[in-house]
């Protein structure tokens, strides 16, 4: 084999990524209407640590909700609360994640962030609206996956290995499954109020 050839053969072989495989199953969740807004993420894996992103994530206030109801960030993600309603809203959360923030209250089309810096759930909620609600959980690796109403989910990029999936959800208690991802891998999950 000539030289250039052999060259070209190698950094071919190098430009392959490791290996990774999608995660994807059906978290179902019972005793409540559907099992939407469950949390599937991928725990801590041992020597991997993950750079936070730049971009924020997005909470919207609107038509007196909290949108989306769930929001999983990597540890670290700094998430913008935006009112987009013509009335006032406010951000607080009476959690330990985050030492209990509150943003106080701002006008239409303005926003305020919080940086999520450890593994956590926060529940928000407004003052103004004693029925708003929404959850968000920091955690530290970047595969993970809300639910579907069908209870469905898709990780992609997970890196092929032994992994701990966990599960989380509102209203259900959490669960967790070791296990070995390898290309195409179904995880399946069952939980309960
Ligand atoms: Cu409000």
């Amino acid at each position: 084999m000539n030289p250039l050839r052999s060259a070209l053969l190698i950094a071919a072989a190098l430009a392959v990524p490791a290996a990774a495989g999608d995660l994807h199953g059906t978290v179902t969740c019972k005793g409540v209407r559907n099992s939407a807004d469950a949390v599937v993420y991928v725990a801590a894996l041992p020597g991997r640590t993950f750079a936070a992103p730049k971009e924020h994530a997005k909470i919207d206030q609107k038509d007196l909700v909290f949108v989306p109801h769930v929001l999983p960030v990597l540890i670290g993600t700094t998430v913008d609360f935006k009112n987009s309603d013509a009335v006032l809203h406010n951000v607080f959360s009476p959690d330990a994640c985050c030492d209990k923030f509150n943003l106080g209250t701002w006008p239409q089309g303005q926003s305020k962030s919080q940086t999520f810096n450890k593994e956590c759930t926060a529940t928000l909620l407004c003052k103004v609206h004693p029925e708003m609600e929404a959850f968000v959980l920091a955690v530290p690796t970047p595969y993970y996956a809300v639910t579907k109403a069908d209870g469905s989910f898709h990780i992609a990029g997970v890196p092929d290995g032994d992994v701990t999936v966990k599960v989380w959800h509102p209203k259900c208690k959490p669960t967790q499954k070791a296990m070995k991802v390898a290309g195409l891998t179904v995880a399946d999950f069952a939980i309960a109020k």
